[in-house]
């Protein structure tokens, strides 16, 4: 019976294809060997494991949903439940990912010369370079189009200054996507690592998403040629479009956070034995777990019906972001209740809960904040903006 499994209560895994189902159990299977016995290390010393990057790259997952230049053309599911497994085993792994893919790459597979895509997209897909992408500044978060970083003309070339905030992978990047505002509009630049007057600094004293570099971008008088220019980005809304694609992979990979948690605290709470029965019998626990497994259940049913409609070239940004708020809200309300249910055991690394809600509380925040997402729904019911 389906019910036997609390991850698919609703038999759903038997609407995905096969080949689909065959790349989620390859990643996880991955994942299982060579990611999972370390992630707690990882986490509490804030190493970001750089050597499993290439490996990342041969398991196909770099830029997968994109097609030619080396990357996979999987579907967009196939997409989703890879960024599931990776999240279920934690969110700055697909953090790493939705960057690599869905951001850098992204942005040069789709605004980008022909050159660029040769330069930069075989390798980014094999893991043999790293991208970020700068849209964030220390003053302007959930308003990029106010950004401050500027380019401006010096002949045939730009000279570009500034700094962005926040950026995943910025430390560790061999090529930065990087907007700007222009007296043309916004545009985008790719700045190499070791272009003169770039620098990073890495944040450091993080108590979310620890197994991932987050970073500073300076620029200072950093000069770029024209090449550098993202030649089809013409306005803010090329950076956005961008965000829809890594959203789209966040709104499964925080379900996948979600089980992860969801099942330490099964198998905790069959094990617990308090006033001599285990705590799974009592029925305040029963009504959290089963809170918990159909608040799941349905962010999977919503996110295999966004993948549809991304599949059908017909999927709108609102409702990119209701998944991205219905899902990271779930997944971060069922860690944190999931952590009660481990008792005081649930605040050690040794279990997942509180290590999956600390790094929930970055994905509530970032790729736009559950406010900023709350107000795209609430623009397209009324029709008015209520941003600015
Ligand atoms: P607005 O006037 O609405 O739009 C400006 C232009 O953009 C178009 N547009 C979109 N295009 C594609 N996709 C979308 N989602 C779009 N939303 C808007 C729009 O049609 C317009 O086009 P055009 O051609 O007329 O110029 O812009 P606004 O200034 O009012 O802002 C709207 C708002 C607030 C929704 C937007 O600024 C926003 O989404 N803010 C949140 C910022 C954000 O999400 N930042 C994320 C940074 S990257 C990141 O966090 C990576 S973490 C990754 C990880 O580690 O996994
Ligand atoms: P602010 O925009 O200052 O918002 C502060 C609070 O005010 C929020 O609660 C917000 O919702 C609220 N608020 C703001 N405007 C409104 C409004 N109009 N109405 C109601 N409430 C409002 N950025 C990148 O560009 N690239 C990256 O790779 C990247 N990686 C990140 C990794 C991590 C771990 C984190 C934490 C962030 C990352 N970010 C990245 C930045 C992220 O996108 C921003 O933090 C996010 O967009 C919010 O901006 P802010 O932090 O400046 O908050």
């Amino acid at each position: 019976s389906p019910l036997n499994d609390p991850f698919d209560l609703l038999d759903i895994s038997s609407q995905v294809g096969e080949e689909e189902r065959d790349i989620q159990a390859t990643v996880r299977a991955f994942l299982d060997d060579h990611v999972r016995p370390h992630i707690a290390d990882w986490f509490e010393t804030a190493t970001f494991p750089r050597e499993l990057v290439p490996e990342l790259g041969k398991l196909g997952v770099l830029g997968m949903h994109l097609t030619g230049y080396g990357c996979a053309g999987t579907s967009a599911t196939a997409y989703g439940l890879a960024c599931l497994e990776l999240e279920a085993v934690d969110s700055g792994l697909r953090s790493f990912v939705s960057v690599q893919g869905s951001l850098a790459m992204y942005s040069i597979w789709r605004y980008g010369s022909e050159e660029q895509k040769q330069e930069w997209l075989p390798r980014l897909a094999a893991g043999e370079a790293i991208g970020c992408f700068g849209l964030t500044e220390p003053d302007h978060g959930s308003d990029p189009a106010n950004m401050s970083t500027r380019a401006v003309r010096d002949g045939s070339d730009w000279i570009l200054n500034g700094a962005k905030m926040w950026i995943t992978n910025g430390g560790v990047a061999d090529v930065a996507t990087v907007w700007a505002s222009t007296e043309e509009g916004i545009r985008g630049f790719l700045v190499p690592r070791g272009t003169p007057g770039f620098t990073t600094h890495d944040i450091k004293q993080k108590l979310s998403m620890r197994a991932s570099v987050t970073s500073e971008l300076s620029f200072a008088d950093v000069r770029l040629p024209d090449s550098a220019r993202l030649p089809e980005a013409r306005s803010l809304g090329a950076p956005l479009g961008c965000l829809n694609e890594a959203r789209f992979g966040i709104l499964f990979g925080a379900l996948g956070a979600g089980r992860d948690s969801l099942q330490a605290a099964l198998r905790y709470a069959d094990s617990r034995i308090q006033f001599d029965r285990p705590i799974s019998g009592f029925q305040l626990t029963q009504r959290k777990l089963a809170d918990m497994a159909v608040s799941l259940n349905t962010g999977m049913l919503l996110s295999l019906h966004l993948a549809k409609l991304k599949e059908a070239g017909r999927i709108r940004p609102e409702q990119i972001s209701i998944g991205k708020l219905n899902n990271v809200r779930a997944a971060l309300d069922v860690a944190r209740e999931c952590r009660t249910i481990l008792g005081a055991n649930g605040i050690s690394l040794e279990y997942a809960p509180l290590r999956h809600a600390n790094n929930l509380e970055s994905v509530l925040t970032y790729e736009g904040t559950e406010e900023i997402h709350t107000l795209v729904v609430g623009q397209a019911l009324t029709g008015q903006s209520a941003f600015r």
